[in-house]
C-alpha cells in the first residue's frame, strides 16, 4: 500500500537507501498527514471540548504511525533501505506545549477519546515557545527558549477567528489544529490551537526566556506559562487564560448553532471538560455570549453552563490553587469580573458560608467558582478523591456529593509501550496474542509468571531497552552507563514535595558506605531528569546538590566503579520514551498526600520497574494490584502528615540532629564538597532541610534507606526479580487511558461512541 521507495524518489529525486534520517522523517511526516486527511472527523450532536492550558504532546510521528496502522509496514521498507525507525525519530523537533503531569495526561487523554470513538477535542493555545530548554552551566539549570515551529511543524489552518475583547483593547485570533487519529478505527479528532493574529516572534532573544511581559497584543502566545514570580507575569496569565477560554467558548457556541443547537439546548450540544482551573473563566464567558450576545436572560444562562461543565481538580498543594484578585479580572477582561460578582452574590444567598464564598477578601477562589457552577467535580486518584472529600474540598462535598467522583488517571498504551518499548510489546504480543492492543488487559500475563521462556524473553527485552538508553545517554550528554548496572529512576518536575533532595541523601549515604568499604553486587546508577521552574530556587538548589553531587561521586575512584549519578539534561517527553522502558527501579518517593497521582509511576510499571514508593497518589492503587511481595513500600501515611501538618508537630530539628541524619546533611556544607559547588546555594539547602524541611524528607529519611537497601539486595535474586516485574507488567492494564476515559464518558460526558 504504502510505497516509500516511490515517495523518496518523487521527493528527493533518490532512492531511499540513500537519503539521510532528517530527508526520512519528512517523507514519514508528509505520509501520516496525508493519510489523516483522508479520515473523516468524529461526529456526533454532543461533543467533547476538553480545555487545557497544557498539552504535553511530545513527538507524534510513531504515535500516529501506530494508530494509523502503518507503523510496521513503515518499519519494515526503512530496515530493507538501512534506516532506523528511532533514529528517524530523533529527528523530530519534540511540542513540549505543556510541563509535566498534568499537560501529558491532556495528551494521552486526546489520544483515548479518539480511540474510543468519541466526539471530541482538545482546545488550548498555540504557544510558539514551549517548555523551556533546560541546560547545566556550572552544573546550574540554565533556562533557553524552546522553538518548536519550524518548516516541519504540525499544524493546520483552519482558517476561523475570533474577537477577543479585553479591558482597554481587542485581538484577533486565529485557530490551528492537529490531527488526532484513533487507534484502528478510520477516524479523527482534533487538538486545536489558538494563536494570536500578529503576534511578534522577534520579542524573544536567542539566549534567554526573559522578554518584555506588558507588550500583551503582540506577545500573548509566545510562551507556555511565563515565569509568574512578578506582577507582569501573573497579569500575562490571566490574559491568556482569558483569551484561550473566549475563543473556546465562541467555537463551541458557533459549532453548536451549526449542528442545529438554539442555544436554550446548548447542554445537547457540548459538554466542557476542564483540566483543572487554568481554564476556569469559560463559565462567566459563556454566560456573557448567552446573555450578551443572544439575549438569554442570565438566570437561565446560569442554568444552561451548570449542566455544561465539569471540572478536573489535580492537586491539594495550596499555592497551585489559583487565586487571582478581582482587580486582575477587571483589568483584563471586566465584563467577566462583573459575571464573577454576581456569581458569587447569587451564592452566597443560597448558601451562606464563607469557607465555600467565592470571592474572599477581593481575591476570586477559581476552584469554588468551578465547583459551585460545574456539574462534576473528579479527583485524578482514589486516595486523592478521599482527601477531597472529607479534607480539602470537605465543606464543598457536604453541599454537593452528587457531584464529586474520582477518576484515577490514566496512560495511552500506544506510546508509553508500543510505541516505546517494541522489544517488550513483542514479548507480549508472542505470550498472550494481541488482544490487549484493544483491551489494554494484560492480566494473561499472570499464567506466565513461573514460565522461564517468558521471564528470559523479559530480561532480555529489558537488557535492549537498557541498551537503547545507554546509546542516548551517551550521545545526549557524553556519560557512558556499565552493562550490567542496576537502574534506578527518578524522572518528573523537581519540586520539594516529589522529594527529589530525600534521594539526594540517601547517595550521600550509600557514598559514605561504599567509602567504607561496602561494595555493592554490582554497579547501580541513578538517574534523575526534570525541569524547575525559573523562579523556583529551592528546586533549583536541588538541581545543583545533585549534578555536584554527581561530578563528586564521579571523581572519586573508590567509589565510581560502584555508584553513577546521572542527571539528563533538558528532560523531556522524547527522554522519557528512551529511560522509563529501561529503568529497574521507580522512584515515586512523595510525601504521601501530596502526589494527586503520579503518571510517571503507570508508565514504569506497565515497561516492568519495580516500584519504591510512598502510598501516595496512584502508588496505592498500584500497591493493592500487584501485590506487597511486588512493590516496596515505606513510609509516614498520608492520615499521620495531615495530622503532622494541622497540630504543626513536625519539628525537622529533632530528625536533624539524629547522628545518622546530621552526617549526611552537613555532608552538603562540608568544605571539600562546597568548594566543588555554589556554595550559596548548598548553605540555602542545607538550611532549608535543617530547619523547614516543609515536605518532611528528614522523616522519612531513615526507613527509604532502609528500603532502598532492601530493594538492591533482591535485585540480586534474579529469578524472582524478573518475575515480580512480569507481575508489574500483568497488573498495569487498570491504567490505560483507555479505561480512564470510558469512565469519564460513562459517568460524566454520555458522549455517543461511533462506530
Ligand atoms: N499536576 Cl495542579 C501538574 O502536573 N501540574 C499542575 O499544575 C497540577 C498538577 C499533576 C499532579 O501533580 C500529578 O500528581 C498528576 O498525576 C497530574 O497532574 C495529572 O493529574
Amino acid at each position: 500500500m504504502i510505497n516509500l521507495e516511490e515517495r523518496s524518489q518523487v521527493a528527493f529525486g533518490k532512492p531511499l537507501a540513500q537519503i539521510g534520517d532528517a530527508q526520512v522523517c519528512r517523507l514519514l511526516q508528509d505520509l501520516v498527514r496525508e493519510h489523516c486527511q483522508t479520515l473523516p472527523i468524529m461526529e456526533g450532536k454532543r461533543r467533547l471540548y476538553y480545555v487545557s492550558a497544557e498539552f504535553l504532546i511530545g513527538r507524534l510521528l510513531i504515535n500516529d504511525l501506530i494508530n494509523l496502522g502503518l507503523y510496521d509496514e513503515v518499519r519494515e521498507q526503512l530496515a530493507q533501505a538501512g534506516h532506523d525507525l528511532a533514529a528517524v525519530d530523533d529527528q523530530e523537533v519534540e511540542p513540549s506545549l505543556g510541563n509535566g503531569g498534568l499537560g501529558r495526561l491532556a495528551a494521552c487523554f486526546m489520544d483515548s477519546v479518539a480511540t474510543l470513538g468519541l466526539p471530541g477535542d482538545g482546545v488550548g493555545l498555540n504557544y510558539h515557545y514551549g517548555l523551556f530548554h533546560q541546560r547545566f552551566v556550572d552544573n546550574q539549570q540554565t533556562a533557553l527558549p524552546d522553538e518548536w515551529l519550524g518548516e516541519q511543524d504540525c499544524l493546520e489552518d483552519e482558517g476561523k477567528s475570533f474577537e477577543v475583547q479585553f479591558g482597554d483593547f481587542s485581538v484577533v485570533s486565529h485557530l490551528y489544529s492537529i490531527d488526532v487519529p484513533g487507534y484502528h478505527n478510520g477516524k479523527r479528532n482534533r487538538l486545536r490551537l489558538f494563536d494570536l493574529e500578529g503576534v511578534d516572534d522577534s520579542l524573544v532573544p536567542d539566549d534567554s526566556i526573559d522578554f518584555d511581559k506588558t507588550k500583551v497584543a503582540k506577545n500573548l502566545t509566545l510562551f507556555l506559562y511565563p515565569d509568574d514570580s512578578d506582577e507582569d507575569g501573573r497579569l500575562l496569565r490571566v490574559y491568556q487564560q482569558y483569551f484561550m477560554v473566549s475563543n473556546a467558548a465562541q467555537l463551541i457556541v458557533s459549532e453548536a448553532v451549526e449542528r442545529g443547537s438554539n442555544l436554550h439546548d446548548l447542554p445537547d450540544y457540548a459538554v466542557v471538560q476542564i483540566n483543572d482551573t487554568h481554564p476556569t473563566m469559560i463559565i462567566p464567558e459563556l454566560i456573557r455570549i448567552l446573555t450578551q450576545e443572544h439575549g438569554i436572560d442570565f438566570e437561565e444562562a446560569v442554568g444552561i453552563v451548570r449542566h455544561m461543565v465539569a471540572y478536573t481538580n489535580h492537586t491539594i498543594l495550596a499555592e497551585a490553587l489559583e487565586k487571582w484578585p478581582l482587580e486582575y479580572l477587571a483589568k483584563v477582561a471586566p465584563k467577566i469580573a462583573k459575571i464573577i460578582e454576581l456569581l458569587d452574590q447569587m451564592q452566597r444567598e443560597e448558601h451562606d458560608d464563607p469557607a465555600v464564598a467565592i470571592i474572599k477578601d477581593g481575591t476570586v477562589h477559581m476552584a469554588h467558582l468551578a465547583i459551585h457552577y460545574g456539574f462534576s467535580v473528579n479527583g485524578v486518584a482514589a486516595l486523592h478523591t478521599k482527601i477531597l472529600e472529607e479534607t480539602e474540598l470537605h465543606p464543598f462535598y457536604e453541599l454537593y456529593p452528587e457531584k464529586f467522583s474520582n477518576k484515577t488517571n490514566g496512560i495511552t498504551f500506544r506510546r508509553w509501550l508500543m510505541g516505546c518499548n517494541p522489544d517488550l510489546t513483542s514479548l507480549v504480543d508472542k505470550t498472550i496474542g494481541t488482544d490487549w492492543h484493544r483491551t489494554a488487559d494484560l492480566t494473561p500475563l499472570m499464567a506466565h509468571v513461573d514460565d522461564d521462556e517468558v521471564l528470559d524473553g523479559l530480561v532480555e527485552a529489558k537488557g535492549k531497552a537498557k541498551a537503547r538508553m545507554r546509546e542516548f545517554l551517551l550521545t545526549h550528554q557524553g556519560v557512558t552507563v556499565p552493562e550490567d548496572a542496576i537502574i534506578d529512576v527518578q524522572v518528573k518536575r523537581i519540586h520539594e514535595y516529589k522529594r527529589q533532595q530525600m534521594l539526594a541523601l540517601y547517595l550521600i549515604w550509600k557514598y559514605l558506605d561504599i567509602k567504607n568499604g561496602n561494595k555493592p553486587a554490582r554497579p547501580i546508577t541513578v538517574v534523575f531528569g526534570g525541569k524547575a521552574a525559573p523562579a523556583y530556587t529551592i528546586a533549583q538548589d536541588i538541581i545543583h546538590l545533585i549534578l555536584t553531587l554527581s561530578s563528586w561521586i564521579a571523581n572519586d575512584p573508590d567509589v565510581a566503579p560502584y555508584l553513577q549519578v546521572i542527571m539528563i539534561e533538558n528532560y523531556n517527553v522524547s527522554a522519557a520514551e528512551r529511560v522509563i522502558p529501561a529503568a529497574d527501579i521507580s522512584e515515586q518517593i512523595s510525601l504521601a498526600s501530596k502526589e494527586a497521582s503520579g503518571t510517571s509511576n503507570m508508565k514504569f510499571m506497565l515497561n516492568g520497574a519495580v516500584t519504591l514508593c510512598t502510598l501516595d497518589g496512584a502508588n496505592v492503587e498500584i500497591a493493592d494490584l500487584v501485590g506487597e511481595d511486588n512493590i516496596y513500600t515505606f513510609g509516614t501515611s498520608s492520615r499521620e502528615v495531615e495530622r503532622l501538618y494541622a497540630e504543626g508537630a513536625y519539628d525537622p530539628q529533632a530528625y536533624y540532629h539524629k547522628p545518622g541524619i546530621k552526617l549526611l546533611v552537613d555532608f552538603i556544607t562540608n568544605p571539600a564538597f562546597m568548594a566543588t559547588g555554589n556554595e550559596e546555594r548548598l548553605r540555602r539547602l542545607h538550611d532549608d532541610m535543617a530547619h523547614k524541611d516543609w515536605f518532611m524528607a528528614l522523616l522519612d529519611l531513615e526507613e527509604y534507606i532502609q528500603v532502598k537497601e532492601r530493594v538492591y539486595a533482591d535485585y540480586e535474586d534474579r529469578g524472582a526479580w524478573v518475575r515480580k516485574a512480569l507481575v508489574n507488567v500483568a497488573q498495569a492494564g487498570t491504567f490505560s487511558s483507555d479505561r480512564t476515559i470510558a469512565q469519564y464518558n460513562e459517568d460524566i460526558w454520555h458522549l455517543v461512541p461511533q462506530k
